[in-house]
């Protein structure tokens, strides 16, 4: 019997006729499947084949064409010295238009332009890339609760790109892309709007965050804990519950008094993720728009005391 008590995954099931039984669409698959080891220690040791179709296509072509606008801009504003280009990659920027511009469809290309076509581009690919994750799940016969998930996130991040620029008047209230010059606007952002940790949905979304990662140790810990009888057959425990389930519920029965089972530790996992960006996509959502200062605000509400 395989031990567990192990960093890496110790057993590498190697099936002679893989996804035997699955309704795949056989005609869209790309790629001949293999097997790697490497692979194998971390997650599946077969490889492939991908589903292709023609939104997965269209969804990497509007990532490439906006990740090339981004590129060959940032290339450009070191005057396209390629050397430069590496050294200050993370420091490099495509800023959107200045607050002149408005809402302005298409301000000159190096005024923010670019900007704009780029995240046309990108928020393209992300939506054609959710009705994929959609569809697929759909063809498997399984929920869409992945799908649902990724559309809490693309919530936040419309939000920061396009919902509350509209709202504010201006894409000049967008994020920039480039790494660095992202964390400077959440900084900016933050001063400029009277200090986030006093917006009541930016604790809640640290709280699911902070949450996530908690729920993620503690149930990933759990499971490896007692996958020695069985539990990473998580569906099997579920319906009959093995005494892998049985040693989990009592062990945090023991140390906590009340313990999740087998299926709503998921469904607490789930919401946890979801509710950090559907609460943080709120408080975006009403910082400039509702509340011009969230210190001001707090004070005003007892939640921060006035001196
Ligand atoms: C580990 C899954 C894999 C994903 C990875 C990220 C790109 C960008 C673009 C070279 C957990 C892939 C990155 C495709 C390449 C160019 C131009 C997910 C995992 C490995 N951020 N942020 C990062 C994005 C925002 C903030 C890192 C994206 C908001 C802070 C990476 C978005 C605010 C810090 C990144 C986005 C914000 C980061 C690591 C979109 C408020 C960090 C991310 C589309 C929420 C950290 C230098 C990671 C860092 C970091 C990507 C939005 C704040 C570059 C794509 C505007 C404070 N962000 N971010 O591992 O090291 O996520 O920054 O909304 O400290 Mg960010
Ligand atoms: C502290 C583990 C201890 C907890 C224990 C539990 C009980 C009983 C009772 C159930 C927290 C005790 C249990 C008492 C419970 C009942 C009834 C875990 C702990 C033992 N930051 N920042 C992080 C981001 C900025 C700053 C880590 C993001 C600004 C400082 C994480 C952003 C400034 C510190 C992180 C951002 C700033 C951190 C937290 C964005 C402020 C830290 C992980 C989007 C203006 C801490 C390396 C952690 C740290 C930390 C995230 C911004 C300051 C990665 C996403 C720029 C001073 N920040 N941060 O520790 O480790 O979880 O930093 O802008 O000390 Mg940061
Ligand atoms: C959901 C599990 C349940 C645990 C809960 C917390 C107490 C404190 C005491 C009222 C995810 C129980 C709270 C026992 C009661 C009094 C006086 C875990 C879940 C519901 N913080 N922090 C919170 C702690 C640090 C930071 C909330 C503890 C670092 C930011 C809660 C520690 C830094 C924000 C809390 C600790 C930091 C918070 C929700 C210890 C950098 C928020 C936490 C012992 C890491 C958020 C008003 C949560 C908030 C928040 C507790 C350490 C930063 C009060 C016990 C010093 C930026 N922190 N924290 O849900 O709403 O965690 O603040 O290390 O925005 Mg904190
Ligand atoms: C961005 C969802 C969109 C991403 C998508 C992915 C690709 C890549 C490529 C696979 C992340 C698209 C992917 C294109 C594909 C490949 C290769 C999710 C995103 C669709 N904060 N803060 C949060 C903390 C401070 C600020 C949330 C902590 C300071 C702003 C989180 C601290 C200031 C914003 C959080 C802290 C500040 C946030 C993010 C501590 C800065 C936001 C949740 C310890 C000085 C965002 C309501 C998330 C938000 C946000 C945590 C401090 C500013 C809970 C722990 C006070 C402006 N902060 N923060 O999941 O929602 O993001 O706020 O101090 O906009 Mg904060």
């Amino acid at each position: 019997m395989a031990y567990y008590q192990n960093i890496f995954t110790q057993v590498q099931v190697r099936p002679i006729d893989p996804e035997m039984g699955v309704p795949v669409a056989v005609d869209r698959r790309w790629g001949r499947p293999f097997h790697s080891y490497l692979f194998g220690l971390f997650g599946n040791a077969q490889v492939g084949p991908i589903y292709g179709g023609y939104l997965g296509a269209l969804s990497l072509a509007c990532g490439l064409i906006a990740f090339e606008i981004i590129g060959l801009n940032m290339w450009a504003s070191v005057n396209w010295d390629p050397v430069q280009f590496v050294r200050q990659l993370p420091w490099l920027a495509l800023e959107p238009p200045r607050p002149q511009y408005g809402l302005k469809v298409l301000p000159p290309l190096n005024e923010g332009g670019w900007w704009l076509i780029a995240g046309f581009f990108l928020t393209a690919s992300i939506l054609l890339w959710w009705v994929r994750l959609y569809r697929r799940a759909r063809a498997l016969g399984l929920g869409t609760h992945v799908p649902w998930a990724f559309a809490s996130a693309i919530w936040l991040y419309l939000v920061l790109g396009f919902i509350r620029p509209v709202m504010m008047g201006s894409w000049s209230e967008a994020v920039p892309f480039g790494i660095f010059p992202h964390l400077d606007w959440t900084a900016a952002f933050s001063l400029r709007y009277g200090n986030l940790f006093y917006n009541p949905f930016h604790m809640l979304s640290i709280v699911f965050l902070y949450g996530s990662t908690l729920l993620f140790a503690m149930h990933g810990a759990t499971i490896l804990a007692t996958s020695r009888y069985g539990s990473e057959r998580e569906i099997d425990q579920i319906v009959d519950r093995g005494t892998a389930t049985e040693r989990a519920a009592l062990f945090w029965r023991w140390t906590m008094g009340f313990n999740a089972t087998m299926e709503s530790v998921h469904r607490w996992a789930w919401w946890f993720a979801v509710l950090t960006t559907l609460t943080g996509g709120i408080g975006i959502l009403l910082t400039g728009t509702v509340v011009d200062n969230w210190y001001l605000w707090a004070v005003k509400h007892g939640v921060a005391p006035a001196y």
